[in-house]
């Protein structure tokens, strides 16, 4: 039922030679090993899937989410931090490379239905790669959504570890894709496993840290909460592995009491993850980053903000974030504009991994912010997706549509966009358009276009 046979069988061989040379550049390139600190800190990344930026309770939603409330309130809660992309792919593209997922060429979703031979290409270095370099265990459980062939298995990107589901969302109990297809992996091998998927992460996830308490590990749980198909714990299958489903949202007709089941299954989760972390005493040296890869669709709440998933209004991509490391994050809250491409820089800089330079990253290092309350250096920002484009500023934001039209916004006093200063505010509007303009030279003449 797979058409995993397209590509050629050495492609992982070419990725280790690959990965070696890299290596070599690497060590040769900074003088010396990858650096050897003995409090090298375990990371856990928690990705919720279209989670809105109002939707938990620590950011004024309906929904109950003590767990995910309480991370907030010991950590550092972020106001406005945001997914690269308005969508699953591209922003998961750009959290693993720490560069525009423009520049990787995944700027839309890989869907089921017609992209079967596209993904993440093996020569791309992604943060569990620079990780490992770093004496990292790396484990993924949950949501890939870069690439379905087995050549793009996560398994070749760094991860020594992966269970779950190649696909955009599987089915939460019999874990069949959109498209029909069967989407449940151990690494390479299509094994099927019985559980309620974000249980499933959970389980893994739970069991990954007991295994590696004794060494540095970076655990990615990318779950599939709260996407559709909106079922709870208590919901029988509704798709079934040769069919395609009639409705890909699912059977329940009360989707918002649905969406309310899964949010709780997911701060659960988050729990028995925080559990097991103090269980195996390891609170003190763990860095838990918790976050959604873009904004809310079907009963998901955008809070103040204008726009959903799909959208380059602030509701698109404004997402919550939250950073938790007792004794070095001091708890409070950081107004930083921030982006998914900053995760693996900062990864990388509290790993003590020194990145090559002809990365070409993107992203910043976030750590001076999360652990000495530093702000950041003044940096314009984008989006671009589906022919929309937009531009960020300090308080600034230049929304292009599809059509051509420029429109500006302060978001200082105008979170929901509904005040268009573009004639107001005409050197503002230029100082952006420049700007945007020249990044789309930089993204597009990388990515070959
Ligand atoms: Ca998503």
């Amino acid at each position: 039922m797979n058409a995993c046979h397209h590509l050629p069988y050495n492609r992982p061989v070419m990725k280790r030679l690959l990965a070696l040379l890299i290596l070599l550049c690497w060590f040769v390139g900074a003088g010396m090993a990858p650096a050897a600190s003995p409090n090298k800190p375990n990371i856990v990344l928690i990705l919720a899937d279209d989670m809105g930026y109002g939707d938990l309770g620590c950011y004024g939603g309906p929904f109950l989410t003590p767990n995910i409330d309480a991370l907030a309130r010991e950590g550092l809660r972020f106001t406005d931090f945001h997914s690269n992309g308005a969508v699953c792919s591209p922003t998961r593209a750009a959290l693993l490379t720490g560069r525009y997922q423009q520049r990787s060429g995944i700027e839309g979703v890989i869907t089921a239905a017609n992209h079967r031979d596209q993904g993440l290409a093996l020569s791309e270095t992604t943060f569990a790669e620079v990780l490992k370099q770093g004496g990292y265990t790396t484990a993924i459980f949950g949501k890939w959504h870069l690439g379905y062939e087995v050549g793009f298995n996560p398994t070749h990107q760094g991860f020594d570890e992966f269970r779950g589901f190649l696909s955009g969302n599987v089915d939460y109990r019999s874990h069949v894709d959109q498209e029909g297809y069967a989407d449940w992996w151990n690494g390479t091998k299509l094994i099927p496993e019985e559980g309620y998927t974000t249980d499933l992460i959970t389980k893994h996830a739970v069991r990954f840290i007991k295994e590696n308490k004794n060494r540095p590990f970076c655990l990615y749980l990318p779950h599939e909460a709260v996407h559709y198909p909106y079922q709870t714990r208590d919901d029988a299958a509704d798709r079934e592995a040769g069919k395609k489903p009639a409705n890909v949202s699912g059977s329940r007709t009360d989707k918002e009491k649905a969406y309310e089941g899964m949010m709780t299954a997911l701060d659960e989760s988050v729990r028995s993850v925080m559990e097991a972390l103090k269980q195996n005493g390891l609170t003190k040296n763990t860095l838990v980053i918790f976050t959604s890869d873009n904004g809310p669709s079907g009963p998901g709440k955008a809070g103040p903000l204008a726009g959903k998933k799909g959208t380059l209004w602030e509701g698109g991509h404004r997402v919550p974030a939250i950073a938790w490391w007792p004794e070095r994050i001091k708890p409070g809250e950081s107004a930083e504009t921030c982006l998914t491409m900053d995760l693996l820089p900062t990864f990388a800089k509290l790993a003590g991994v020194k990145l090559p330079k002809q990365l070409a990253l993107d992203g910043v290092d976030l750590s001076d912010l999360l652990l000495k309350g530093k702000t950041l250096p003044k940096r314009t920002l984008f989006w671009r997706f589906n022919g929309m484009q937009a531009a960020r500023s300090g308080p600034w934001k230049l929304q292009v549509t599809r059509q051509g039209a420029a429109h500006l916004y302060n978001l200082a006093d105008d979170l929901a966009e509904k005040n268009d200063l573009a004639e107001k505010e005409p050197a503002k509007l230029a100082e952006l358009q420049t700007a945007l303009k020249a990044w789309t030279q930089s993204v597009d003449s990388k990515s070959g276009k």
